[in-house]
């Protein structure tokens, strides 16, 4: 056996430990009531374990902990600011930076840069807040990514890639001076945490430049993107994460980043520029003062600021992204031997189960996988999130319920947090559910909010 073929172990140990708690089923009970069928409104101590987003969730090192004793709060030109600085150029190789408080605060800063009234944004699929702030600018979001991505049972390794063939039929069809910029999300989050392939972004590039679009990338997973960049596609397996990365950005004029996932971190996030982006960083500098907090801070504390330059660089490390990915695919692997339909490949941050399969005596307008979800948290605490019809919302011309294809019930795992054995009690869940599976009933709303309504939703029984 060698060297190779060992378990998948963790590379830490634990040095500290936060109690978590399983309420009774009768307390599980209460609670859900109380929330209103909607896990998204429980208290988390009425959670057991929690997938309900790898978002500012994950653990950070006795390293980053210790980054946060040498905070430095000053105002202005706080010594963490410059680590961080430090940190964005090594690893992405980019001169301009700005902190911001999470994601959607870079996205707030530099969107509206970019975008003109009605023009569009094609990405390989925007995340939601993503597309709530380029339609906020005035743009349309639009969706290019490869119809293998809408296939839950396809095994194509870069589910994420954005259909090129179909990129350049839409420029060409709006015409260029329409479109205001190019959007790749790595890893393709709403796709199912899918990467996107090096090959794939060089052919954006290449679009890019043909038409002179700028490209940017919303980088939250990147390095999570590169690392299966690295095991499955042709000409990389002897790079290392960092070069892979490197070249990613490289391909790029800039980035939004929610350091909420792969920077470790819980709270934070960043904007950078490529070299020959001086004008719009200037422009962005302007912005974030009065959006995010002055340039050396936007939004963060020294302390936070240096926790995520640490994040950054530990977040590369090939032994801590073998078992992150091993971990979420082991979970995927146990679920499909335990018959349960799920997206395959398995993503990088979260199993994606096929609740509209799995559940198929549930007619799709009652919902099958926010059921799922309630029945998954009455069975055994564990909180999931639906990523399916509720999350669609309604059509806003006709007011009709949209139908998306695919609904799905994201078991999102938050990063060094929880254990293969916590993973093994959500899939004993999922048998015990199997067991009375077409007895579970759908749902319908009691109340429904306007907008953005999965967070606030209240359910009944159909
Ligand atoms: C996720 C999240 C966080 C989330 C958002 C909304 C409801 C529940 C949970 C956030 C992302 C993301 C990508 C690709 C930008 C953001 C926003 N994802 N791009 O998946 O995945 O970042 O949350 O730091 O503002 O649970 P932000």
């Amino acid at each position: 056996m060698g060297e190779s073929n060992w378990p998948q172990a963790e590379p830490y140990r634990i040095k500290v430990v936060e109690p978590i708690r399983r309420l009774s089923r009768s307390e599980r009970e209460q609670a859900l009531d109380r929330a209103g069928l909607n896990p998204f409104l429980l208290k988390s101590d009425e959670v057991f374990i929690d997938l309900l987003t790898d978002s500012g969730t994950g653990a950070m090192s006795d390293n980053q902990w210790a980054g946060m004793m040498v905070g430095d709060e000053s105002y202005a030109g706080s010594r963490n600011y410059y680590n961080l600085e430090k940190a964005v150029r090594d690893i992405f190789g980019y001169p301009f930076f700005l902190p911001t408080h999470q994601g959607r605060g870079a996205e707030n800063v530099l969107f509206p840069l970019l975008i003109e009234k009605n023009k569009y944004v094609p990405g390989n699929m925007h995340f939601d807040t993503t597309k709530a702030h380029i339609e906020m600018a005035g743009g349309r979001g639009v969706n290019l990514v490869r119809q293998e991505a809408y296939d839950l049972n396809s095994e194509y390794p870069f589910k994420g890639d954005m259909d090129i063939e179909a990129l350049v039929n839409f420029i060409e069809e709006k015409g260029k001076e329409q479109i205001s910029f190019i959007l790749m999300t790595i890893t393709c989050n709403s796709g199912g945490g899918q990467p996107v392939s090096l090959g794939n972004m060089q052919k954006v590039r290449e679009i890019a430049n043909k038409y002179a679009l700028p490209l940017f990338l919303d980088a939250a997973r990147f390095s999570e993107n590169a690392y299966f960049v690295k095991k499955r596609e042709q000409g990389q397996a002897e790079k290392s994460i960092g070069e892979i990365i490197r070249e990613f950005f490289c391909l790029a004029d800039g980035c939004t980043i929610s350091a909420k996932k792969d920077g470790l971190v819980n709270i934070g996030g960043l904007l950078a520029f490529a070299e020959g982006q001086e004008e719009l960083f200037q422009q962005a500098r302007e912005r974030l003062v009065p959006l995010e907090g002055f340039v050396t801070y936007g939004g963060l504390a020294g302390r936070d600021m240096e926790a995520m330059a640490r994040g950054l660089y530990e977040v590369q490390e090939e032994a801590y992204l073998a078992q992150r990915v091993g971990q979420v695919e082991r979970l995927g692997k146990k679920l499909i031997a335990a018959g349960v339909p799920i997206q395959k490949p398995v993503g990088g941050h979260a199993v994606f189960v096929d609740g509209k399969t799995w559940l198929s005596h549930i007619p799709q307008e009652q919902f099958p996988s926010q059921a799922l979800s309630i029945e998954l948290y009455l069975e055994s605490g564990v909180r999931a999130v639906e990523v399916g019809t509720i999350l669609a919302g309604r059509h806003p011309e006709t007011g009709e319920n949209i139908m998306p294809d695919l609904d799905l019930l994201r078991l999102t795992v938050p990063r060094r947090t929880y254990t293969d054995n916590h993973m093994d009690f959500v899939v004993e869940a999922f048998r015990r559910l199997d067991a009375r599976r077409e007895k579970i009933k759908g749902v319908r709303f009691a109340y429904e909010p306007k907008i953005l309504r999965h967070f606030t939703a209240r359910f009944a029984r159909a």
